[in-house]
């Protein structure tokens, strides 16, 4: 793997460190040598959010001189806790697993009927939340890091024919030959090494679904992934702290995955010109007369209690708060009036990837392993399928015991799309989809795994996702849209009606993308933010 580590990389990880050691909410290079700097009243650049665009946005302008501050609404996560980990596993969640929670919201709600899988904890500003929307609700993470901190690592290219067919007016070449290429190797992206998958106890759980494909005509393919996969050698080989062989992702991973705190915010802090505020929710946007934006904040406590309300004023706002965030964002200016002139097409374009999950039974001899990596690795790959195009990841189910269970997250091709409306009285954007606009999914889903049962006289598991229900079609991981690239902002993510403002996240994706989104909202950022620097004035 080509690695990106730089000089001013490494300082940026010293001031993340520093930062955490000393309890900090504003981490900067200065910080580092100091006491933590003052508030800012204004920066020339400020970035909401601190997920993969919001991080390329912050890098690319530290660089460029822009002096930059980041405000995100979770916390940095490198101090350990009582247990001596900063994030705890999937199978003993504590109160750092999820947003001001009193129970987990796992997506799996029951074992075998029992509910087994979720816990009581205590409110915390904790790492993954769970959004409800009526009948979708939506995974994000919350914490330096956004998404990268909780996700599967999966680091997918899309094939370039769906590219060009999901956003057409994106010159291919340009991203194909220089952004996804630059975005995998920032992100630290890699293989799997094929021998010691083939080999290994930790991906029996994979090999077995393989073969069910195999046996049913279809084609497996291996999927790269920003969880260092020499480091898991080493962790099979007890030569390093177990993350991901033990049962670490969804609430954190102590060890192994370049989240992009470890990536591009530490390069984006090394730069020198960017600050990262956290436990900042940025709860309203207005333009400043003399020119720029005022932005109304609220800096919170770990009791969830606002402890400070302040504005901060910008020249250029790079929205980065992922397709919920930036959305409400946008939404409530426009609705509120503070922004009338953002366009109709904030709110809308939104959907979830096709994002199913389903589960099957396995025969008592096809063993799939008490020991399972957390991070998936292969996929089958049923996508040029033109009548049934499917892309379903091969899940992990690490509980420690045999469970014979098969386990998938299917992305179909679903042309089902949601909107947003601003609700007054809770001053939030609300999602409008409806439980019926997954039946293309589930379809889809369905024709892909009866044939796959068929093939291997097997069945579905009805006791996981609640209601008896073989296909979660509840929630989604890949929240994609609502402030599409084209419809709502121009070409470059540049917001229609203003100037200066701009959206550099998932928002900027029409809904659908056919495999798992950060490497592709990760590109079209650094396109995006490369066409920004080079024209609009600062
Ligand atoms: P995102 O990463 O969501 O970051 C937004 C940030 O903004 C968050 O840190 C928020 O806390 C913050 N924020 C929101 N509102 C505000 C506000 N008002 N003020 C201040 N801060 C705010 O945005 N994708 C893959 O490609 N491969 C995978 O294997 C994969 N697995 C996943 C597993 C899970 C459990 C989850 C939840 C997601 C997974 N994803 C995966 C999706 C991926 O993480 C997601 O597409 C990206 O994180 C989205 O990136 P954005 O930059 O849009």
């Amino acid at each position: 793997m080509r690695s990106h580590l730089t000089r001013r990389h490494f300082l940026g990880l010293g001031a993340l460190q520093t930062a955490a050691a000393l309890g900090l909410t504003r981490i900067g290079l200065q910080a580092a040598h100091a006491a933590e700097p003052p508030p800012a009243a204004y920066a020339p650049a400020i970035v909401v959010g601190s997920g993969y665009g919001a991080a390329v946005a912050a890098l690319r302008l530290g660089q460029a001189g822009v002096r930059t501050v980041v405000l995100e609404m979770g916390r940095l996560w490198n101090t350990p806790g009582p247990d001596g980990k900063v994030f705890p596993s999937t199978s003993a969640p504590d109160h750092r697993s999820m947003w001001f929670r009193t129970r987990t919201e796992a997506p799996l709600a029951t074992f075998l009927w029992l509910d087994v899988v979720n816990r009581d904890i205590t409110p915390y500003p904790g790492v993954l939340d769970r959004v409800h929307h009526g009948d979708m609700s939506v995974y994000v993470g919350r914490g330096v890091g956004g998404g990268s901190l909780v996700n599967g690592g999966m680091a997918p290219t899309p094939r370039r024919s769906y590219f060009q067919e999901v956003l057409p007016r994106v010159d291919a070449d340009e991203m194909y030959g220089t952004y996804f290429p630059r975005a995998r190797a920032m992100l630290g992206v890699n293989d799997i090494d094929p021998g010691w998958f083939e080999s290994t106890e930790w991906y029996r759980f994979a090999r077995i679904s393989r073969r069910h494909a195999q046996n049913t005509g279809l084609k497996t393919a291996f999927v790269p992934n920003v969880y260092d996969f020499g480091y898991m050698q080493r962790e099979a080989a007890g030569t390093a702290a177990r993350s991901a062989l033990a049962g670490e992702v969804i609430y954190g991973n102590n060890h192994g995955k370049k989240s992009v705190d470890k990536t591009y915010l530490a390069a984006a802090l090394g730069t020198g010109n960017v600050t990262i505020e956290t436990m900042q929710r940025v709860v309203g946007v207005r333009q400043d007369p003399a020119g720029g934006y005022v932005l109304t904040v609220h800096g919170s406590d770990v009791t969830g209690r606002v402890t400070e309300v302040r504005e901060l004023g910008c020249r250029q706002l790079f929205l980065g708060a992922g397709s919920l965030g930036t959305t409400e964002i946008l939404l409530r200016a426009r609705e509120r009036g503070t922004l009338p002139e953002l366009s109709e097409q904030v709110g809308r374009g939104w959907g979830h990837n096709g994002n199913i999950m389903t589960a099957r039974a396995n025969h008592l001899w096809d063993t799939v392993g008490a020991n399972q990596a957390t991070m998936p690795a292969l996929g089958i790959d049923d996508w040029d399928n033109a009548a049934n195009p499917v892309f379903a990841e091969i899940a992990p189910l690490p509980m420690g015991i045999e469970h014979w269970i098969s386990m998938y997250l299917a992305i179909t091709k679903n042309p089902e799309r949601g909107f947003f409306t601003y609700d007054a009285a809770t001053d939030s954007a609300r999602l409008n989809w409806r439980r019926e606009q997954n039946t293309p999914s589930v379809e889809a889903a369905k024709c892909l795994f009866d044939r796959i049962n068929r093939a291997n006289f097997t069945i579905y598991r009805y006791d996981l996702f609640g209601d008896n229900k073989a296909f979660a079609d509840t929630f989604t991981y890949h929240p994609l849209g609502g402030c599409v690239l084209g419809r709502a902002t121009d070409d470059h993510g540049r917001a229609k009606g203003y100037r200066g403002l701009y959206v550099v996240d998932g928002s900027l994706v029409p809904g659908s993308l056919g495999v798992n989104p950060f490497v592709t909202i990760t590109a079209l950022a650094e396109r995006n933010m490369a066409r920004i620097l080079a024209e609009d004035p600062r």
